[in-house]
């Protein structure tokens, strides 16, 4: 079976262990977000790439679910030692080899997404992991800065994603979120033709407006995804009104949405997704859902560990067969 997955950081990848687990024998290529890219110390850093990679090649910091396990962070206290900053975002001594390997090659010439496949023959992830283009795509958040910011106190701003997730801790509404060169960017090889090939596409539970809007912002994903034919199921990532994990609810709010496992599916809508799991703590939602046109069911959503990830993948691949022969 061949299964494509947009994916974003942490929700996605954990899922995808689940998905592995369940259908070990299937073809998976997971379109992976790039909106979240920084450039530090002049290096490009791919926070949601490099999440998928290393939790599936096992090199995840496994509590935090990004950056790299056993980890230290000398470069990180040199750079600040000589004042080099953001000294905000954790990047440690393992990681930094990621990121030279990929800032080397892509000064080479090389495109991300061959960049990418040179990055998991060490890690073998056990899926195709392409980025969603190889256009720089970066996510950027319009902002009126708390009144005790260092960097500009009540000031209106607009800052990089990340630091408007791991600065600012996501303590100031999004006012407006962009993801800047979406517009100019083309999807990168294999992308349109794995969404041709697929026998179901899947939306983890990743952020619907940072990470699997971003990937839908690159023209001709969103088409490819409603033209391929196939099923088209997702997992909600708000369980009870409340993202499970992140803050999902301050960008939800940003693009006008309600942060109910009802509401993101309207907000993708029937045109995409023909079918949505809710948790089974939001079972009053299948109905308004169903009756959104998208075929809906309430199962265990918390990806508390490997076997209830692996249940949340069946029972999403259970609902897309119900789709394809209904
Ligand atoms: N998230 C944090 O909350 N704090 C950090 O210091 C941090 C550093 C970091 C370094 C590399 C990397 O790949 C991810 C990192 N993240 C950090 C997570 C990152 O902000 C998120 O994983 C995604 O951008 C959102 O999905």
């Amino acid at each position: 079976m061949r299964i494509v997955v947009l994916a974003g950081g942490i929700g996605g990848a954990r899922f995808l262990r689940g998905l592995q687990r369940a259908v070990p024998d299937a073809d998976i290529t997971v379109i992976g977000n790039t909106g979240d890219d920084i450039h530090l110390f002049g290096l490009k850093v791919c926070p949601d790439l490099d999440t998928v990679m290393y939790t599936l090649g096992g090199g995840i910091n496994e509590e935090q679910g990004w950056g790299r396990a056993e980890e230290t962070f000398h470069l990180k206290e040199e750079l600040a030692a000589y004042g080099v900053g953001p000294d905000w975002f954790g990047l440690g001594d393992r990681d930094f080899a990621t990121h030279i390997v990929r800032t080397q090659m892509l000064g080479a010439g090389y495109p991300l997404s061959a960049v990418t496949e040179a990055l998991c023959d060490r890690w073998k992830p056990g899926v195709r992991l392409i980025p969603m283009s190889d256009d720089r795509v970066e996510t950027h958040v319009a902002v009126t800065l708390p009144d005790d910011d260092p960097t500009g106190p009540g000031e209106r701003k607009v800052v990089h994603f990340q630091e408007y997730w791991v600065r600012l801790r996501a303590s100031v509404p999004a006012e407006a979120i962009v993801p800047v060169g979406a517009e100019q960017a083309k999807p990168a090889p294999g992308v349109l033709e794995a969404l041709a090939e697929a026998d179901v596409v899947l939306f983890p539970p990743s952020n619907p407006v940072v990470s699997i809007g971003t990937i839908l912002a690159v023209p001709g994903i969103r088409e490819a995804i409603a033209d391929a034919g196939v099923p088209v199921v997702g997992l909600s990532p708000i369980v009870g009104d409340a993202p499970v994990r992140g803050m999902a609810d301050k960008v939800l709010a940003a693009v006008g949405v309600e942060s109910t496992a009802a509401a993101v599916a309207e907000h993708y809508g029937s045109g995409l997704l023909d079918g949505w799991l809710v948790d089974t703590v939001d079972a009053s939602a299948v109905e308004r859902v169903e009756s959104a046109g998208i075929r809906c069911r309430a199962v265990p959503l918390m990806m508390s560990d490997l076997d209830a990830t692996a249940r949340m993948a069946r029972e999403a691949l259970a609902l897309a067969e119900e789709v394809r022969t209904s």
